[in-house]
């Protein structure tokens, strides 16, 4: 069975060193608990760091760690304390982190951990290669890694891999401002499938794919040369059934069997039973939006002052990059406010807020979903935030009420929680006023919905819903890689070529003989073109034609002296060679005068677009256009146009980043069948890259070897993946 392997920074399990031997704990986060599930039941390897540096083990150490974690299907990555710093605490935390959360301030630009990054990617890449075997399929997990997929595809262009980035992706706007944002974007590049959070996160890393790399991407797919990468939005689930058995049995417990905090909860509820607990959990960390929380909350008890002495805030924050300086500051400027807050608002036996500065055991933190009347989850910036996922999933009674910062991923889910701006402090306090009066019956209706959407798309569903878009990018490749020449159907033609009597050869130039010019004007051919054309047309059993949209003077003049066949304008004009220009068809070009201004008006607002005037057609070019604004335009403008010709013999085109509007009636195919006539040829090959030249592929004979270049549906008969492999296909027919 091919197996499926799962690498991310951390392994799911915490090392102890326990009389000699190592002792491991499993994590109980989200992300171990559902890939658990898939690299087990795939038998393949979980490959990422132990927890420990180095310098923390002993002689010995290592190898007793790899045996532990052997026995679990793992493979360590192991880290020295240097790697540590440099790659996770450094370029991770203090550039990536902040910049994908969109906290420019406090990014760090450092050549150093930079390079770290890049070495220690190439480690767990290197584990990887270790273990991967062929039709095996790896799952890429997060943020600290985003080099890998690359570094994979790189050495194994077979294996098929999936890569999930559980923080936000940025908008253009901020990822452009790092220096190594192109390198970041190509390793995320060499994944076959890229899961997001939310639909918001994707379409900000396409905006980057298309304007950094300038790639085709039609719906949620990305052309490159070789592959298609499929992008799409996995919100990540929790593991509900564990969250509703533990919230029950934490309500059935004995008075024996209670923990102390849940003694300590019961008595507060004593004291008066209108009291009532607003919960919030997360990391210390800067993007959770603390400060704000607490600001807001104070609002609340001035501007509500009934409610001093009745509701608590229990903040739960788990201490995280401690030794970061701007993770100092926040403890800072939360120990102060929250000494503030209760200094102002405390009484005898009232403190307004209790602040928890450690982590809890799991049985605690059910406690408090249990005892919390509202959850208030506030992030500046969250990729998800599983928090407010699990408060949903402990209300067995389905009381209760969360609110929710629109800046969570978790927000676009939750349309019945209370969605709040976090900087906006008085809509937070309204909303805590509108969560504490809320009637039961309205927090039942509310919960009950949110319950059954998480039940349903729990973390288990997450990730086999991941697992099946793999599968799914694996058949997209697999349908591309039929049509693909590969080598031997490059020799099969090959041995055709050379026992034909009479060849006709087809070729498209732009796209397809060269690659695409900012300035159309600037594509003139390069010396291997020339090469490749003198060696096919000095063959006398060839009838070599180019075959293109573009006007008759460029390509004479481009190709002059070269013994070749000409059919322009998408087959207005024919040359044969040693004879004059022909016109194929009786056209005039006077619908011209009405169709430029609509075209000017286009290029009057877009900026980088301009005309270009052929004899029998006019052209709109938008590849120097801003990507979005110009397929933005270029749907309007056909819209247009197709008002505009009706009840004319015109045709709209569109090729690649271009619309062209020319005379009706006219296309490659009929061109080339024409030229064929009635001669006799026992090889015809046809080569072209757009729309246009399906119709060549569409009408020449069945026996005709078709070649489009691109990985879109065609009517050809084979594909290639760029003007490289038209040229090496050529170049073996010659040579
Ligand atoms: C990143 C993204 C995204 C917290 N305190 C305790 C404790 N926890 C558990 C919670 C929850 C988890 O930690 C926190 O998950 P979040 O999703 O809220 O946030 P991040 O750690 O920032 O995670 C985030 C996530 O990845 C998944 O893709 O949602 O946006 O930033 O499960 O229950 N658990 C225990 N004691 C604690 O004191 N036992």
């Amino acid at each position: 069975m091919n197996k499926i392997h799962i690498l991310s920074n951390r392994l799911p399990y915490n090392t102890e060193k326990i009389d000699d031997e190592f002792k491991l704990t499993p994590s109980v986060g989200g992300l171990a608990t559902g890939m658990k599930s898939i690299y087990k039941e795939y038998n393949g390897s979980w490959i990422g760091w132990p927890g420990l540096s180095t310098e923390q083990l002993e002689e010995g150490d290592q190898e007793k760690i790899d045996k532990a974690l052997g026995k679990e299907g793992c493979v360590s990555v192991h880290l020295s304390e240097k790697e540590i710093n440099d790659y996770y605490e450094g370029f991770s935390n203090k550039t990536i982190w902040p910049l994908f959360h969109y906290f420019n301030e406090f990014i760090e630009y450092e050549y150093e951990t930079w390079k770290a990054y890049v070495a220690v990617n190439q480690k767990f890449a290197d584990a990887a290669l270790k273990v991967l075997e062929a039709g095996d399929t790896i799952w890429v997990h997060d943020y600290q890694l985003l080099l890998v997929p690359g570094m994979i595809k790189a050495e194994r262009p077979d294996v098929i891999i999936g890569f999930f980035l559980h923080i936000p992706f940025p908008s253009y706007e901020v990822f452009r401002i790092l220096p190594w944002r192109k390198e970041l974007l190509e390793g995320m590049l060499g994944a076959d499938l890229l899961g997001f959070h939310t639909y918001d996160y994707e379409r900000h890393f396409f905006s980057c794919v298309r304007r950094l790399f300038g790639l085709e991407i039609n719906f949620n797919q990305i052309h490159t040369e070789d592959r298609i990468i499929l992008a799409d939005a996995f919100p990540m689930g929790i593991d509900y059934d564990k969250f509703e058995k533990a919230s029950i049995a934490a309500s059935q417990k004995l008075d024996q069997e209670k923990s102390e905090l849940q003694i300590e909860l019961e008595k507060y509820f004593l004291i008066s039973p209108d009291r009532k607990l607003i919960l919030s959990i997360d990391r210390m960390d800067y993007t959770k939006g603390i400060a704000n929380r607490l600001h807001a909350f104070s609002k609340f008890l001035d501007k509500y002052p009934e409610y001093q002495g009745k509701v608590t805030l229990v903040m739960l924050a788990v201490p995280s990059r401690g030794n970061v300086d701007q993770y100092m500051k926040l403890k800072k400027t939360v120990d102060e406010l929250v000494g503030e807050i209760n200094g102002k608002f405390g009484m005898v036996n009232y403190s307004p807020i209790w602040y928890f500065y450690r982590s809890l055991p799991f049985e605690n933190l059910i406690e408090l979903y249990n005892a919390s009347e509202v959850a208030l989850i506030t992030p500046v910036r969250d990729g998800m935030n599983l928090v407010a996922k699990e408060y949903v999933a402990s209300r067995v009674n389905k009381s209760g009420v969360i609110i929710i910062s629109e800046m969570a991923g978790v927000s676009k889910e939750m349309g019945e929680a209370l969605i709040i701006n976090p900087n906006n402090f008085n809509e937070i306090a309204e909303s805590i006023y509108e969560a504490i009066s809320m009637p039961l019956s309205e927090q039942r209706e509310r919960m009950d919905v949110m319950q059954k959407r998480l039940r349903r798309y729990d973390v288990f569903k997450w990730a086999s819903e991941f697992m099946k878009a793999l599968d799914k990018v694996k058949n997209i490749q697999q349908n591309f890689n039929a049509k693909k020449v590969s080598i031997p159907i490059q020799n099969t033609i090959v041995q055709k070529y050379s026992e034909a009597k009479k060849r006709a050869i087809f070729l498209d130039y732009d796209g397809t003989l060269t690659g695409f010019h900012a300035n159309p004007q600037a594509a003139s051919p390069d010396e291997e073109v020339h090469n490749i054309i003198r060696k096919l047309s000095s063959d006398p059993l060839n009838e070599v034609t180019i075959i293109s949209g573009r006007d008759r003077d460029t390509l004479e003049k481009w190709f002059v002296g070269h013994d070749i066949n000409f059919i322009v304008e998408h087959g207005v004009w024919t040359k044969v060679k040693g004879d004059e220009w022909r016109m194929l068809y009786q056209i005039n070009a006077d619908w011209k005068e009405n169709i430029r201004p609509t075209l000017e008006s286009f290029v009057d607002r877009t900026p980088g677009s301009f005309i270009e005037e052929k004899n029998y057609s006019l052209v709109w070019h938008y590849r120097k256009s801003e990507p979005e604004l110009g397929t933005l335009r270029a749907n309007e403008l056909k819209d247009e146009l197709t008002n505009l010709i009706a009840n004319h013999n015109l045709e709209i085109m569109e090729g690649n980043k271009v619309i062209e509007v020319k005379s009706g009636g006219i296309n490659k195919g009929s061109a080339a069948l024409r030229f064929i006539g009635e001669k006799q040829f026992d090889f015809i090959l046809a080569i072209g890259d757009d729309w246009t030249d399906e119709f060549m592929f569409k009408e020449l004979p069945d026996t005709a070897i078709t070649v489009k270049v691109g990985l879109v549906n065609t009517a050809a008969s084979y594909k290639v993946e760029s003007v490289t492999a038209v040229r090496r296909l050529l170049k073996a027919m010659v040579e």
